[in-house]
């Protein structure tokens, strides 16, 4: 028999133990996840270098499903709008995340066919880009920029100031393919 002493101190090594492996563990085991179908009408489809897919060729999300991997508010001011905005979305990087995405740029497209890149190290970056579907509380209307505005914490950095990140913020988003 161990001495108490001895017990208390084994346990005491097994808890952080029994911690770090479950957190060397979860990424991988939240990546390879299966992705369920969407219910309601698609908002978002993203191709191209992903692991995860739920259709064909494709991730496609409902809001529901988007919403379901963290959604995240942010307070900036922007170019196109008057005042100090909240915007609730789902940062980039969560949904590269998901998907297991492996390139290094995002085409994105809007309905309008206006489309831009987005170098993933945009998504990596703290605080980092949110594909927003709320401003104010309210859904985005395809009206207003909606269903879903890439939207950069412009008051964060100067450097998001700029011409270059204004043109990424690209609005009626509607899809997203990886690239190298
Ligand atoms: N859907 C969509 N998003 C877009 C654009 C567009 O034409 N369509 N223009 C982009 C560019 S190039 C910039 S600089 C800004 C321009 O916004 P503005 O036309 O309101 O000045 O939005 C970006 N997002
Ligand atoms: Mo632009």
């Amino acid at each position: 028999m161990p001495r108490p002493d001895a017990l208390l101190a084994r346990r005491a090594l097994a808890l952080p133990l029994f911690a770090l492996l479950a957190l060397a563990l979860a990424p991988a085991a939240r990546a390879a996840e299966p992705l369920p179908p969407p219910r309601g009408a698609v908002v978002l489809t993203v191709s191209g270098k992903i692991s995860v897919r739920n259709a064909p060729e494709t991730a496609v999300f409902d809001l529901a499903l988007l919403q379901s991997l963290g959604t995240v508010t942010i307070r900036t001011t922007t170019i196109w709008t008057t005042g100090e905005q909240q915007f609730t979305g789902v940062p980039l990087m969560a949904v590269l995340q998901r998907l297991g995405a492996s390139g290094h740029t995002i085409e994105a497209a809007a309905l309008n066919d206006y489309f831009t890149e987005i170098p993933v190290s945009d998504a990596e970056s703290d605080p980092g880009p949110i594909i927003a579907y709320a401003q104010n509380g309210e859904l985005l209307s395809v009206r207003d920029k909606g269903p879903l505005w890439i939207v950069y914490p412009y008051d964060a950095d100067a450097a998001l100031r700029s011409e270059v990140i204004y043109a990424r913020s690209i609005w009626q988003l509607v899809s997203l393919q990886v690239k190298d």
